[in-house]
């Protein structure tokens, strides 16, 4: 049996092609069935629902042979044991640096202020501040960062942005690109070497389904 751990949303729905392209069909819709394991057209392989940022934990620790994960969420998850054959360039956006639009923030760079940033992303957003030699004092959030600069919580926030209306809606203006963010195939490393026959073909249909 073949384990495929998969967030609901948009990474569920993206790998849905790939998954076709591979000869496989989930044979239940998640966003009216409460199970958490769905079965496909394939005996031997069956998809397990977990949230976007448990994937890399589900596949490092065996829960799941493979998984799909955002590079977001990879960066932030520090273990090894995960071996990431292939970007497959889905779940696309940006990780941004955004403040309110009163707040200078080159001014703020250039004067070498103390910046407050909050954000659920503490990793990259402390390795790309120490990289451009900004002093920050770093708030952890779990959700509903654009709340942070309008409350006085922080200055800026570092967050995923993809087509711009959350930051809009919120006032908010993106000052700085951190780095383009796709999704990831992660493989547990155990996995592909027991699992290897059935394993590396579906890499290898996932790898011809996003390169064709
Ligand atoms: O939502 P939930 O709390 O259940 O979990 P999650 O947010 O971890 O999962 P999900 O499904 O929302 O995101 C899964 C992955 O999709 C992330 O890890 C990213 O790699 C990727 N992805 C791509 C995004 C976005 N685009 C995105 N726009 N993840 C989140 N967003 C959010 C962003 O945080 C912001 O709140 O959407 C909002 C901005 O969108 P725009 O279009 O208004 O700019
Ligand atoms: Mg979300």
């Amino acid at each position: 049996m073949i384990t495929l751990a998969l967030s609901k949303g948009r990474i569920f729905d993206e790998t849905l092609p790939l998954l076709k392209a591979a000869g496989i069909e989930v044979t239940e819709d998640p966003e009216t069935s409460r199970k958490l394991i769905l079965g496909t057209n394939r005996p031997d392989v069956r998809v397990v629902l977990v949230r976007a940022t448990d994937v890399p934990t589900y596949v490092q620790y065996g829960g799941a042979d493979l998984g799909v994960a955002g590079k977001d969420v990879l960066l932030e998850h520090d273990g090894n044991g995960l071996y990431q054959p292939l970007d497959l360039n889905i779940a696309r956006c940006r990780m941004s640096v955004a403040t309110r639009a009163d707040f200078d923030y080159a001014a703020a760079v250039k004067q070498g202020s103390r910046i407050r940033v909050a954000t659920k992303y503490t990793t990259v957003a402390s390795q790309h501040f120490a990289d451009k030699g900004v002093h920050v004092d770093l708030i952890k959030l779990y959700g509903s960062m654009e709340l942070a600069p309008l409350t006085g919580l922080a200055d800026a926030i570092v967050d995923l942005v993809s087509t711009g209306s959350t930051l809009k809606a919120n006032h908010l203006v993106e000052v700085e690109q951190i780095m383009p963010i796709s999704s990831r195939l992660v493989v547990n490393q155990a996995a592909l070497k027991l699992k290897r026959e059935t394993l590396r073909p579906l890499i290898d249909a996932f790898e011809s389904a996003i390169r064709p």
